[in-house]
Order: C-alpha cells, then sequence, then structure tokens
C-alpha cells in the first residue's frame, strides 16, 4: 500500500512477480530470440525482435492483477499463494497489437482460439507446461497486444523479457510472459491450465458458500471493480477530533472507474471523494477525500468503487475455493485517539 499510494503507476522495481514453475530462463539472447506464429494460418512465421518491433506500435495504461491477489484473506482460508493486496500493480505497456501479428499470419477460416506459450518450462516433464488461451474474436480485438516495454523501460527479466502477452481487463494469468510462440487453434484448447485450473464458478462474482458443492465452472476472464485505501495501514492511530484524509487507488475492472465512495460507519452512509488523472479505462485510478473528524474509539473504513458498466462493489466479501477473483468492499479499521 506504501507503494500503491505514491502513485497511480507501479515502479518496475517494486512490482510484484509470480511464475508457476521454477525452470525460468536467467538470460535471453535477444539477437537469437524468435517469436513464433503458427497452427491453423496460411503462413508460418518466426519473427525477431527487430522485425516486431517495426510493425506499429500502441501503449495502454493496465493493472496486471493476479487472479489470487488477496487470497490470503479469504475466511475460511483457502490453499494457493497466501497473498495479501500487492498481487497486482499498474503500468504503461508498450508494444505491438496481437492482431497485426495474426493478420500476417493469416489466420485459416475454421480458426477457434488462440494459444499462447512461454520460455518457461515445468521442472519434472510430467507436469504440464504453462498455456493460456484466447478466443479468436478476442485475441483479434485489436487491444490485446505483444509488449515489449513497460513504463518506458525494457521488460524486466522477471515480468516476461522480452515479450509478453497484455491482455488488457483481464486477470494476469492470461498475460504470458516471455512469449515464444502463438498457436491458432481450430478447436477448444482441452490442457490443463485452461480445463483444470484457473476456473471459477459459474456464479454472480464468482462467489459460492464454502459448503457449496455441484456448481457450474468456468475460465476465469475479466476483472472486477476493487478499491483499496492506501495512507491508513490496518489498526493505525489518527487524530479524534480532526479531519481525516483518505486517499488509495481503485481499477474498474473490465471498464474505467466511475465513481469511489468511502464510509467510516460500516457502510451506512457514504461520502463522494474526488479522482485523480485518467490514464483510460484499464489503469489504477487515484481517489481522495476529507473525512470530518471522527470521535475517540474504533473507526471502520471502507472505500467502494462503481466502475463505468454500473457495476458496484458487493459489501459482503465474495468467496471460493480457490481464492480467486477477490470482489468485496475491504475494510480498514483504525483507532481514532
Ligand atoms: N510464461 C509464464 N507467464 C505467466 C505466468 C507463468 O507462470 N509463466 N504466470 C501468470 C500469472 S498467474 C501471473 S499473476 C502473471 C504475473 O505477472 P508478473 O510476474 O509480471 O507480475 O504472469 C502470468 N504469466
Ligand atoms: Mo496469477
Amino acid at each position: 500500500m506504501e507503494v500503491f499510494d505514491q502513485g497511480v503507476f507501479t515502479p518496475n522495481d517494486r512490482f510484484f512477480v509470480r511464475w508457476h514453475w521454477a525452470e525460468i530462463p536467467t538470460e535471453i539472447d535477444a539477437a537469437a530470440f524468435r517469436l513464433r506464429v503458427r497452427g491453423h494460418v496460411e503462413r508460418e512465421l518466426s519473427l525477431s525482435l527487430d522485425e516486431i518491433g517495426r510493425l506499429p506500435h500502441v501503449e495502454i495504461a493496465a493493472v496486471n492483477q493476479c487472479s489470487g491477489n488477496s487470497r490470503g484473506l479469504f475466511e475460511p482460508r483457502v490453499p494457493g499463494a497466501q497473498w495479501a493486496h500487492g498481487s497486482m500493480g499498474n503500468a504503461r505497456w508498450m508494444g505491438v497489437r496481437l492482431k497485426d501479428l495474426l493478420d500476417r499470419a493469416g489466420v485459416r477460416p475454421g480458426a477457434v482460439q488462440v494459444r499462447f506459450d512461454g520460455l518457461d518450462a515445468p521442472v519434472v516433464p510430467e507436469a504440464p507446461d504453462f498455456r493460456k488461451s484466447l478466443n479468436i474474436d478476442h485475441a483479434r480485438d485489436g487491444e490485446v497486444m505483444v509488449a515489449f516495454a513497460m513504463n518506458g523501460e525494457q521488460l524486466p527479466l522477471l515480468n516476461g523479457f522480452p515479450l509478453r502477452l497484455l491482455v488488457p481487463g483481464w486477470y494476469s494469468t492470461y498475460w504470458v510472459k516471455m512469449l515464444s510462440d502463438i498457436e491458432v487453434l481450430a478447436y477448444p484448447d482441452g490442457q490443463f491450465w485452461m480445463k483444470v485450473a484457473y476456473r471459477i464458478p459459474n456464479t454472480p462474482g464468482g462467489s459460492v458458500r464454502p459448503s457449496e458443492i455441484g456448481y457450474q465452472t468456468m475460465p476465469i476472464s475479466r476483472m472486477v471493480p476493487r478499491a483499496f485505501l492506501t495512507n491508513l495501514a490496518p489498526n493505525a492511530v489518527v487524530k479524534a477530533g480532526a479531519p481525516l484524509p483518505l486517499r488509495g487507488i481503485a481499477l474498474g475492472g473490465d471498464c474505467g472507474v466511475k465513481a469511489i465512495t468511502v464510509s467510516s460507519d460500516g457502510g451506512r452512509t457514504w461520502l463522494p471523494t474526488r479522482l485523480g488523472s485518467d490514464e483510460g479505462r484499464y489503469s489504477f485510478r487515484r481517489f481522495d477525500v476529507v473525512l470530518p473528524a471522527p470521535r475517540a474509539g474504533q473507526v471502520s473504513l471502507i472505500a467502494r468503487c462503481t466502475n463505468a458498466q454500473d457495476v458496484t462493489q458487493p459489501l459482503e466479501q465474495t468467496w471460493n475455493p480457490n481464492g480467486f477473483m477477490r470482489g468485496g468492499v475491504e475494510t480498514v479499521s483504525v483507532t481514532a485517539a
């Protein structure tokens, strides 16, 4: 929260890092590197970084958020990486449109999905290589991109040098790093990382009761709106009888932020906040407000995001057994003294 409090973009050297498998190249020969585009296409491509760099460049500000961000806060607890809210970050990404690469290869009629693979590998050969797929129309929407720069610098190795997929508005499980292989499929991808892993209940907010069974699941996809207070740590002591400044960051999910409201009485009454600069609909948006002076005692503070599609965060926290897609409001309790 200290880092998020400093600005709307997350510095590269403070950005979270996550890989599934430990077999990750620690150096890459940029001159020898090739990106393959193959499968259900007119002509296979093997593109150097120079060739990719000559395609039209696009830049977008977008939040990279792990599907399991905040999993460590799930109640009851669930297995998996015990993240608090730090497995997200916002950057300016520069690259080329995936559509331009696919057009160069010529997608053949009957294409259904596009699968993405990177240079990392499982630690034992029987384990499934990390690969993710998007539907063909999504892959060609002109927004999904192959990025080579992050906040004006080349992609850091740990964030996917030399290329990573960028799927604005979608959880970053799809943002395949060290992207080396793009395969157009004439059938739906049935491998582990689409069929078994990264699935959420097919329910509103992907939420179920802890005892619930027998529900349908589907691949996780679009992010949901979220808001976080960044200037007050949990259990901080604030001044009683003095106006209380609040600041934070929010994301709309798969669209922009429309409004952030805050409550200091557990959600009974809400105050509007002032929004910070608009860096685009997939970016973090900052907000701030000064609350009327609290009386001495416990104060529970809540920030709540409404996105451009009028989706508002639920007051009750969401839950599922994989700890994905947390979407309910977050509460920060402080003491006024
Ligand atoms: N090649 C590859 N790309 C990957 C992954 C991976 O294991 N291998 N993990 C994904 C997941 S689950 C997340 S949360 C993001 C993390 O991106 P970051 O390390 O740049 O923050 O990378 C995604 N891309
Ligand atoms: Mo993730």
